[in-house]
């Protein structure tokens, strides 16, 4: 077929472009060049690791299982790398996704410091045009974003924070040494899990910390440990079948079976089984001990009160206790936290906490944040208030679709994706771990892996039938829409404010942002729209019949 070439810089023609150098970017480079096409990938910064790049504040760590949060596909890789703990901390990971960009020779594939700013579908010549930061454009027959979900930072949603004449540091982009700090008087704005980690190694070396919290979170103890050469040794022995059993497991992680309810067994007994769900921690914890915790309000509050007493146990002074214990939602309905040492730092002498639901911020002037009640003195402002999640990295690539619609418009009353990974009016494009996929609630990396292994499948396919030009229907759009928001109806989720469904940005509207029917079953449905000829999905022109409700229940 003769093809216009569009007038650009750069008048080569790649396959694909790849938005992004983190898990999703290397793993794609290296799963679609492996596979023959040709792959441009561009990352804004200056090197691989995506937010394990960029959110180098003090405590950093995953708070999955580092055995767990890592790449599967190669047998080899995972023999050969070793983690040093059960939550490897920022610095380790971003070694091993460095490791795997060498190993797997990723680095030729990208232009790092170079944004995508803008992407517009060209219906006649079938290309995605391109633009850069850097005034280039460049073709592309697919577009792929591998933007992440958490990579864009909210907007500095503070009163007066122009006015501060201090240093302000944010943890999504931090940039200085954790001894800058030392004899100086630190507010830190934000308690999600971000500031959870950073607030007791601050205090280590701050003069005082001031910590202004707007929503008490649940913070479970992470209970990190070196892992021993033994345990490597039983991990590596048996990850084959490890990583089949988080592959096909709810979170990405294995499953802890819970069958029985809260109410099923006596206090005594719930108590007891909490204190050793505790212990053990992490999420497959106190909120993963009974079946209902998610969907019972009053089988979740014997969980929740098991915390706040923890909570009241820990902290010393009972006025401060009262301030950090969570009575705003459900434990686990808004994203947990997983900390070390979090409660025990507000006994320090120089840690204060202010309640910003008792006194809000009513502006900030050159040295001081300014509540209702008074002025907190403070020489740095650390910024901890979270991610614009998943569309804000989505809409920075200001995509314009077919129709000339620009994704940001079509989305203005929430998010409609085809499986979180294609959407309507998007041809060839596709986002790994997008919303309504289950990115949100699992282990990311297996997530990841899975999404672009099933869209280079769909290429693959369409480049064997000798097509070009794969979209979602709208029809299949619908259908996913139905089916993500089914998983989430009936769960606590579904009822309380948090990122995960957008209520942390000013505007966005109120859908929620991930699928909430578990990894495995996921990845039986998307196996199963492959088999089936990828139902919802037109294939040059050719839309294929859809009924997903239909097989997400056959699949069950
Ligand atoms: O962000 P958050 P995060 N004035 O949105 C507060 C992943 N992650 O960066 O709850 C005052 O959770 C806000 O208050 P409220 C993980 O998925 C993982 O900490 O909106 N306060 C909240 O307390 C996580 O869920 C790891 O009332 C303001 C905080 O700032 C996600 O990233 C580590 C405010 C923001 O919490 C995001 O975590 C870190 C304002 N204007 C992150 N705006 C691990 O794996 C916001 N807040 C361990």
């Amino acid at each position: 077929m003769p093809m216009n070439i569009p007038s650009t810089s750069d008048t080569e023609i790649f396959d694909v472009i790849g938005v992004g150098a983190g898990f999703s970017g290397l793993y794609l480079a290296h799963r679609l060049t492996t596979g023959g096409w040709t792959f441009a990938g561009f990352e804004a910064g200056p090197s691989v690791g995506g937010t394990w790049f960029w959110n180098t504040y003090p405590g950093a760590r995953c708070d999955v299982e580092s055995i767990y949060y890592s790449y599967s596909f190669d047998k080899a890789l995972q023999q050969e790398w070793t983690w040093s703990q059960r939550f490897a901390p920022q610095a380790e990971i971003l070694s091993y996704i460095n490791h795997v960009a060498d190993r797997f020779d990723l680095r030729k594939h990208f232009t790092f410091n170079t944004r995508v700013v803008g992407a517009r579908w060209n219906a006649t010549d079938r290309l995605w045009k391109v633009q850069l930061d850097n005034g280039e454009t460049r073709c592309s027959r697919y577009l792929v974003s591998g933007a992440g979900g958490l990579s864009t930072p909210k907007d500095f949603d503070v009163p007066g924070l122009q006015n501060f004449e201090g240093l302000q540091v944010s943890t999504s982009r931090w940039n200085i040494e954790l001894h800058e700090l030392a004899g100086k008087r630190v507010a830190v704005i934000g308690t999600g899990s971000s500031g959870v980690q950073a607030i007791p190694l601050i205090a280590e070396v701050a003069e005082h910390v001031t910590v202004f919290q707007r929503t008490p979170n649940y913070v479970m103890p992470a209970r990190n440990t070196e892992l021993t050469p033994e345990q490597v040794d039983s991990i590596k022995g048996d990850y084959h079948a490890i990583r089949e059993e988080c592959r096909h497991s709810l979170g990405g992680i294995p499953d802890r079976p819970t069958p029985d309810k809260a109410f099923d067994v006596s206090a005594e007994e719930r108590q007891r089984r909490y204190e050793l769900a505790y212990e053990r921690s992490g999420f497959n914890g106190v909120g993963a001990e009974f079946a209902d915790l998610l969907t019972d309000v009053e089988a979740n509050k014997t969980a929740s009160e098991f915390i706040h007493d923890k909570i009241r146990e820990i902290v010393k002074d009972p006025a401060t206790a009262e301030l950090l214990v969570p009575k705003y939602h459900p434990l686990g309905a808004k994203r947990s936290c997983f900390g070390t040492d979090y409660y025990e730092t507000f006994n320090r002498p120089n840690v204060s906490l202010v309640s910003l639901r008792d006194e809000p911020i009513e502006t900030t002037t050159a040295n001081a944040i300014v509540t209702s009640k008074r002025a907190y003195e403070a020489d740095i402002v650390v910024l901890a208030i979270g991610f614009d999640a998943f569309t804000g990295p989505l809409y920075g690539l200001n995509l314009t679709g077919a129709s000339g619609r620009k994704l940001q418009d079509a989305w203005r009353d929430g998010v409609r994706t085809y499986l979180g990974i294609m959407a309507a009016d998007l041809p060839n494009f596709f986002m790994v771990a997008g919303p309504q996929s289950p990115a949100l609630a699992s282990n990311v990396v297996m997530t990841i892996e899975q999404a672009v292994d099933w869209i280079a499948d769909l290429m693959e396919y369409a480049r064997d039938s000798g097509a070009s030009v794969i979209e979602a229907t709208v029809e299949g759009q619908n259908d996913w829409v139905d089916i993500s928001e089914e998983t989430v109806t009936g769960t606590l989720y579904a009822t309380t404010d948090s990122w995960y469904r957008g209520s942390n940005v000013a505007g966005k509207p109120n859908t929620f942002l991930g699928y909430l029917g578990g990894v495995g079953k996921y990845r039986r449905m998307c196996a199963e729209i492959a088999r089936r000829g990828y139902p919802g999905v037109e294939i040059d022109g050719e839309a294929r019949v859809r009924h997903l409700g239909r097989i997400h229940q056959e699949i069950s």
